[in-house]
């Protein structure tokens, strides 16, 4: 970052960065300046730590460390390294959530119950469980202990790639081997493979990284997006709000932060306790709001509507407002440096994990078996800190979202006028109106202005007649800015995504939930192709992705699987690989050839977001599918698929089928003449 480049895009985050950055620690831009230039080895993945004989630093004068590895050793071991530390990552979360459903199956946890029923009935018949005349607590047992056994099976293949993903795309898995045996078995072997004097080979080494990731999107992150539907329910579109003005200067604030529904969802629950408001009262507070920051706020959002407070750079602005009695962590995205700010004010910061307790903090362990209790108890002492507070300053910015959108409701419920399908989807791309879809997900990044990558590629897309799909921070960036709404549409859409927002009653940016629901999309992809009329594998379809402002390990093993699912995925800034030619040639270019994805490391958002386009248009002439009806095409290979004129019969038989209330057959272009 260079001291020209503005801190961030939001400005609620701009009004308490001076304020944050008044102490010792400062805020996370000043940090990062104060860590002045990085090492250009480490930087470009060519440092080598794995053994004690080094570290080694491989150049064109030493090409070689001690050991004899050369830069792609080096780089593609700590790379896939990194993969496996974020799959752990959404996997132990994922862990977690088949632990409390099976805890509550037995009647073991407190608190809970199964609020998913139909969906639990829908993915136990996914996975061949009996559901007939059994209980939701029998079933729900049979379907957790069988979810945990994804995580250390020892032959074979994890459940969710055969079982949904398109036949030919799991041929061409199974031919590259790509499909893992057990989440916990790739990791290991990740570890094995990438210490000293194992796989010196980088194509074999990314391969295994791209196997490994397969354990996070289409094991771990789904299970856990799957088996959180069956505990909290899935979530319906909801409307709330967003950004630091979310906060109270007159109610009790509880920020809870980190990743995992579990004990956010019960702290919601004791927010509403009767006893806990009056207590409240009694403290002189009008009543007691609970706000999210990162993805523990995705999830209470999607399910509970509680507002947004921020996203990851939020977590020190929002402790500097002087408005937040408790912060309550549990894992990932937690930076230590919190603890700092609540000191020079009253805020009490609570790690409630055994795998996450930071010095400073006090600790409570969050256990199921007592999980209301517990959060009754954060919110009392969350309500008895209340009269601590000094003076209050909280940024007057807050903006409306729609939030909530998962595979089922997206084109069902929304569209109530239509048939449940993804038939207005597909023929929205197939009629040319939709160019296709984007999935931008991911963190913020020092590296980067705040939230402005997000917001810049977005309504790139936006005009280009892209629909967008986001989950975690990126969602968050968006909706502060207003894209989270259906009236989003009318002032950024182009046409054709206009029309379709409007028919269907959609925001032209789809929050699909936290991190681990990029499983969402994946599972949107796959029902895409059976749809029908968009190829036959995932590769084929007119979609990408993009992480452009990517932080932690967890992005790089998405961008991974999303590569390995056959997308194109933009992430930026670069990962560590600059510093061999070879690793970034394989996964920007050879490993298209292997799965129908790859990587681009481009910086710039709009640049990217062309890229991307471009990416889209040169599947949409191989489906040879309609020229866009309004956007202009980013490539010139579209013209190969140009010039196939709509006859009178179809644009009748098209108009015949919306009169019926469908939004068109396979082909259909929507009444206009293409
Ligand atoms: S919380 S992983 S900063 S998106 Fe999922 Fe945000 Fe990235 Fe953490």
């Amino acid at each position: 970052m260079t001291d020209k480049m503005k801190r961030t895009a939001d400005p609620a985050a701009e009004a308490m960065m001076a304020k944050a950055g008044e102490c010792e620690v400062g805020t996370a831009y000043d940090r990062h300046e104060s860590q002045g230039k990085r090492c250009p080895f480490g930087e470009a993945g060519t440092c080598c730590r794995i053994c004690e004989m080094g570290p080694c630093r491989i150049s064109k004068k030493n090409p070689r460390g001690i050991c004899g590895a050369n830069a792609a050793t080096v780089a593609s071991r700590h790379l896939i390294r990194q993969v496996a530390a974020g799959v752990a990552a959404h996997s132990d979360h994922g862990h977690d959530i088949v632990k409390t459903l099976l805890m509550t199956a037995r009647g073991e946890s407190q608190g809970y119950e199964i609020k998913g029923e139909q969906r639990l009935h829908e993915i136990a018949k996914e996975w061949d469980i009996e559901t007939a005349g059994r209980t939701k607590e029998a079933i729900a047992e049979e379907l957790a202990l069988a979810a945990m056994n994804e995580f250390n099976q020892q032959e074979g293949e994890i459940h969710y790639p055969a079982a949904r993903a398109p036949e030919a795309t799991v041929k061409d898995w199974r031919r590259n081997g790509l499909i893992p045996v057990g989440i916990e078995h790739e990791i290991v072997e990740t570890l094995h493979r990438t210490h000293e004097g194992v796989d010196a080979e980088y194509k074999n080494i990314l391969m295994h990284g791209l196997r490994t990731s397969m354990g996070d999107g289409w094991a771990g992150a789904m299970l856990a997006t799957d088996l959180g539907d069956i505990l909290f329910g899935t979530p319906e579109p909801v409307r709330s709000e967003v950004n630091l003005g979310v906060l109270k200067a007159d109610e009790v604030n509880i920020v809870v932060h980190g990743h995992e529904p579990t004990l956010s969802e019960m702290v919601v629950a004791a927010s509403r306790d009767p006893e806990l408001l009056e207590l409240a009262k009694s403290h002189g507070a009008k009543g007691i709001m609970v706000g999210g920051i990162c993805c523990t706020a995705n999830e209470i959002l999607m399910r509970q509507g509680a507002p947004v407070v921020g996203n990851f750079l939020h977590q020190e602005l929002a402790i500097a407002t002087g408005a937040v009695d408790v912060m309550l962590v549990d894992v990932q995205c937690i930076i230590p440096a919190v603890i700092e700010h609540a000191g020079r004010f009253h805020t009490k910061v609570i790690t409630t994990s055994k795998k996450a307790h930071i010095p400073g903090a006090e600790h409570i362990q969050f256990e199921e078996s007592k999980a209301l209790d517990i959060a009754k108890d954060i919110v009392r002492r969350a309500v008895e800190n209340f009269p601590n507070r000094g003076p209050v300053d909280i940024p007057p910015y807050r903006n409306d979202l729609v939030a909530g959108f998962t595979v089922a409701n997206t084109f069902t419920h929304l569209g109530g006028r239509y048939r449940s399908s993804f038939r207005p989807l597909n023929d929205g791309i197939i009629s040319g109106r939709l160019r296709g879809v984007a999935a931008v997900i991911g963190c913020n990044t020092v590296k980067k202005t705040q939230d402005d990558s997000h917001l810049k590629m977005v309504k790139e897309f936006l005009k280009n007649d892209v629909l967008v799909i986001m989950t975690g921070c990126a969602a968050t960036a968006c909706a502060k800015a207003g894209l989270l709404q259906p009236e989003a549409a009318a002032e950024y859409a182009g046409e054709g995504l206009k029309e379709i927002c409007e028919a269907v009653g959609i925001p032209p940016v789809l929050h699909f939930g936290s991190c681990v629901d990029n499983s969402r999309i994946l599972v949107a992809l796959c029902e895409m192709i059976k749809e029908g009329g968009l190829g036959e594998k995932l590769s084929d379809l007119p979609i990408a992705g993009a992480a452009p402002e990517a932080m932690c390990e967890k992005a790089i093993a998405i961008g991974f699987y999303c590569v390995a699912s056959g997308a194109f995925v933009n992430y930026a800034p670069s990962m560590r690989i600059q510093g061999s030619e070879d690793v970034t040639r394989f996964l920007t270019e050879d490993v298209e050839a292997i799965t129908g994805g790859k990587f681009s490391f481009e910086e710039d958002p709009i640049e990217a977001a062309h890229l991307m386009m471009e990416h889209m248009d040169k599947k949409r002439a191989a489906l040879k599918l309609r020229p866009l009806m309004y956007a202009k095409p980013f490539l010139a290979v579209t013209e190969a698929s140009a010039g196939r004129e709509v006859s009178e019969e179809e644009l009748e038989a098209v108009a015949a089928s919306q009169a019926e209330g469908h939004y068109g057959g396979g082909h259909s272009c929507g009444g206009k003449k293409v």
